[in-house]
């Protein structure tokens, strides 16, 4: 049977087989990737990436806020992904990097740490060359 045939069942009644509302039907039962494809893609498209709990705006976490402002007195653009808005998130990223806690920054597809790492390469000068060795822009160099 070909999308866009119409049907002529037993009541006869014709049923329209649209393509576009069978994807729409079937979007809501079959996941169109899983959470750690989501995760990856992510990851591949953004150079400074940083997975925390509320925004750089209203981090929700003490750690999330050190980790944001650690990025910001760098200079640094960067993407967040708020995992409180998604619990899948929240798991699928401790899956993605075996690490077990939230914040995590990853840049340019690395996964470099949570915010113990950041503020101890912070503090020993080292995350921004490792920034700059990446090719990453940090407008206060
Ligand atoms: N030592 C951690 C501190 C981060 C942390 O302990 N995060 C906790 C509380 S915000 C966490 O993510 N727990 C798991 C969860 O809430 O899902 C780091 O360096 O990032």
């Amino acid at each position: 049977m070909e999308f866009g045939a119409t049907l002529k069942p037993r009541a006869g009644v014709p049923i329209f087989v649209d393509r576009a509302n069978i994807v729409a039907a079937l979007k809501d039962r079959v996941p169109m990737s899983n959470i750690q494809d989501r995760i990856a893609k992510d990851v591949a498209e953004n150079d400074v990436l940083l997975f925390m709990k509320g925004t750089p705006v209203f981090p929700q976490c003490g750690f999330s806020a050190a980790a944001v402002g650690i990025l910001s007195h760098l200079g640094v653009k960067f993407k967040a992904v708020d995992v409180l808005k998604d619990p899948e998130v929240r798991q699928g990223i401790k899956e993605f990097s075996n690490w077990p806690t939230i914040p995590q920054l990853y840049v340019k597809g690395e996964f470099v740490g949570g915010s113990d790492i950041m503020k101890e390469m912070f503090e020993a000068g080292e995350l921004g060359s490792f920034l700059s060795e990446k090719g990453i822009a940090l407008e206060s160099a």
